[in-house]
């Protein structure tokens, strides 16, 4: 029997993800589902052989039987659904966005603090592999202390089709994608002082911006630019990959396309192969973002045991959600801000 129950809301096109890896992570099982939409909770129901089924997220939390809710509904209902498992004194995991606003991001992680339960979001993409591989070359001292960095995202994958929804919001790359981006830039670089960003929309059939272009000044003193596009038309369609260039005192590092890891210092180049691995349920182009997805969802599950503090927890992801607000602001105003008075 594994040690820690969960309950998961929202069964929609990325819950299945998480259902299968669920499935795999070593003492957790999901053992209720619920949706509002009946036809996507008969779906994952049956799928993955759920009997307890809900259409009303406070039904299933009044009734119990779990240690953890895992929300994999979209931003709107995030706030809510954080509040109602803090009241019900339940550990949390929450998908990215985070939440609507910055506001509602601080109100969930006070709401969690003040009866002491773990909140996590499912900021997944620091734990996919070659990002990993890339904090490892840093950990390890092979390129020195960076100094300037390089995260980018350009593709012209359809996602559209698969996430109707993220055609149709006033806001899009940056909250959808780039949060990813940035969270990366963070693990990999730290904190952030300052960011300026500028946007564009080129895709006519969508409300948002599918381009953006981001500069932060790190509090160690490295420079970076996060660069995010989904109207980018490549030879070789590089989606999901995330592409770094460092810079260090003592060497660089790139992570190329075709996860390629190059690094170069004063032994030499060296060449690793940092592909993720394809698990059985996994489906390429996806592979390298469902096996982060386990890789999340195995770090909470211990550190639920542990009591300790997970990597995304909602303080950290506050700070990964202003950039966010701060990149919004920027590209409106064309000013650079400050992001220390925003969390
Ligand atoms: P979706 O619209 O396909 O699924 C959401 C489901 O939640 C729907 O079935 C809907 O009926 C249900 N729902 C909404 N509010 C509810 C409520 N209050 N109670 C019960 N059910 C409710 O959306 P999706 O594409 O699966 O995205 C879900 C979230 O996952 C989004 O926040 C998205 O940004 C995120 N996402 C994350 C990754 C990642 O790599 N981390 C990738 C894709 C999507
Ligand atoms: O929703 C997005 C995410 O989090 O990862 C990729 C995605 O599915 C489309 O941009």
């Amino acid at each position: 029997m594994p040690s820690f129950r969960g309950a998961l809301i929202g069964c929609g096109f990325f819950a299945v993800n998480q259902m299968h890896a669920w499935q795999d992570v070593e003492d957790a099982e999901i053992v209720a589902i619920c949706d509002r939409d009946p036809e996507r909770l008969r779906i994952v129901g049956d799928q993955f052989g759920i009997a307890r089924r809900y259409s009303d997220a406070a039904q299933m939390m009044a009734d119990g039987g779990f240690d953890f809710v895992d929300i994999a509904t979209t931003v709107n209902s995030h706030r809510a659904l954080v509040e109602m498992a803090a009241s019900h004194s339940l550990p949390v995991i929450c998908q990215k966005p985070f939440a609507p606003t910055l506001r509602d991001a601080k109100a969930m992680v006070a709401a969690c603090e003040a009866v002491a339960v773990p909140l996590m979001i499912h900021e997944n993409f620091r734990w996919q592999t070659p990002i990993q591989a890339v904090r490892k070359a840093l950990e390890t001292a092979q390129i020195g202390t960076p100094f300037w960095g390089r995260f980018s995202f350009r593709s012209g994958y359809d996602v559209f089709s698969g996430q109707p929804y993220l055609a149709e919001g006033a806001r899009f790359i940056i909250e959808d994608l780039g949060i990813h981006t940035l969270d990366i830039a963070r693990y990999i670089l730290g904190d952030v002082t300052t960011l300026t960003a500028r946007t564009k929309r080129v895709n006519p059939a969508i409300k948002g911006e599918d381009v953006a272009t981001i500069l932060l000044d790190h509090e160690n003193g490295a420079t970076s630019v996060v660069d995010v596009s989904y109207a980018t038309k490549a030879s070789v369609e590089p989606f999901p990959e995330t592409l770094i260039e460092l810079d260090g005192t003592e060497g660089s590092l790139r992570l190329m396309q075709g996860y390629r890891l190059e690094i170069t210092n004063a032994s030499g180049t060296e060449i690793h192969d940092v592909s993720p691995t394809l698990l059985p349920w996994a489906s390429r182009p996806w592979h390298n973002i469902q096996e982060s997805v386990l890789a999340i969802q195995q770090h909470w599950t211990e550190r639920l045991a542990s009591g300790a503090e997970t990597s995304t927890s909602g303080a950290d992801n506050l700070k990964t959600f202003a950039l966010v607000e701060a990149a919004y602001e920027s590209a409106a105003t064309l000013q650079p801000v400050a992001i220390g008075p925003l969390i």
